[in-house]
């Protein structure tokens, strides 16, 4: 990759997008385009079309998407398969329209089978059910893939897909109803903490095992990827471990410092009862994590502290 070519981060206010701009700015990539939802609404096929056209990008990184943790995904099946369906197939072929040299499609763990061996290798997508919180969301990632997949079969397009594993860090989505497990248990027991709550809620029975990647660390896979990697066959990208969210729970009210008690919701759903990625391939291509989890969440935990919790207490 050349330090000047022009890079479009599709998605760069996001958790993923934000740390791939700043990984890239850090690595001396200056030509970077970036668009606001107000400045361009990739649901929209024209504004996409007449954006391409102008900008004529030479890489696309594709992160942006309707994301959400368990109840939101499971609360909205429609915005999560439309916007995204809409979102992915404007850029993927407007991006074929204009020639990039190369595309990265973002997907999903949860695109694999509900059910899939533990860890999960590449391989195992498309061979069983979904998980049915996520269905809607796991089936327009999978669209996605399989359109880069085509462009890459019928036009000999250089566009390669990733799946990232379960992510957290700077830029998170802290809202209780829509986050991911991570950021809310983090804002939870930071509140309860200052409360002096005895007991913090979690949702779920606490059995299902979840594995978590920090962003900074997707950001530098992704890059990697983007410099060594022309296939068209799904990667994973993941870090190899995995947690139950019972002793997740544990480990972000130790960090945060809140010494009450845990108690359960279990009318709320657990989802895939474990999803662990197979990341030998990434391995055997010569990239590891560099982030351990305790460090990982304490980092977001400052960067909480600092950013959004003043937000939040507003
Ligand atoms: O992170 P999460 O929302 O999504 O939930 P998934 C993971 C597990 O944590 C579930 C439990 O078993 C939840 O019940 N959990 C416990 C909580 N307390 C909480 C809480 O306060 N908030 C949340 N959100 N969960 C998502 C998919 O699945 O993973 C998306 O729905 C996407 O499509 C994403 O793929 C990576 O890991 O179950």
């Amino acid at each position: 990759m050349e330090k000047s070519e022009k890079i479009f981060i599709a998605g760069h206010r996001g958790l993923v997008g934000s740390a791939l701009t700043r990984k890239l700015r850090a690595d001396g990539f200056a030509n970077l385009v970036t668009r606001d939802r107000p400045q361009l609404d990739l649901r929209n096929e024209a504004a996409v079309d007449r954006f391409f056209a102008k900008q004529k990008p030479a890489l696309v990184i594709f992160a942006a998407a309707k994301v959400g943790g368990i109840k939101a995904n499971n609360d909205l099946p429609v915005e999560f398969l439309l916007d995204n369906l809409q979102i992915q197939n404007n850029v993927i072929r407007a991006a074929h329209e204009v020639s990039v040299r190369k595309l990265l499609f973002l997907g999903s763990s949860c695109t694999y089978p509900k059910h899939a061996p533990q860890p999960i290798p590449e391989a195992a997508l498309l061979t069983g059910p979904l998980e049915p919180t996520n269905e809607a969301y796991a089936i327009a990632k999978i669209a996605g893939i399989k359109l880069c997949q085509s462009y890459a079969r019928e036009y000999g397009e250089n566009f390669i897909s990733a799946m990232p594993t379960n992510l957290y860090g700077p830029n998170d989505n802290f809202d209780l109803l829509s986050s991911h497990v991570l950021p809310a248990l983090l804002r939870k027991a930071h509140e309860a903490k200052m409360k002096g709550d005895r007991e913090l809620m979690v949702w779920g029975s606490g059995k299902p095992r979840r594995e978590f990647m920090h962003v900074d660390d997707l950001a530098a896979a992704c890059v990697f990827l983007l410099e060594k990697y022309d296939s068209a066959e799904i990667i994973n990208i993941g870090c190899g471990e995995d947690i139950s969210i019972r002793k997740l729970a544990e480990l972000i009210c130790e960090i945060v410092g809140f010494q009450g008690d845990l108690t359960w919701d279990t009318t709320m759903p657990d989802g895939t009862p474990r999803k662990l990625l197979d990341v030998s391939k990434l391995h055997d291509l010569g990239w590891h994590h560099t982030i351990g989890l305790r460090e990982g969440i304490a980092r977001t935990y400052e960067w909480f502290l600092r950013n959004a919790a003043p937000e939040i207490s507003k």
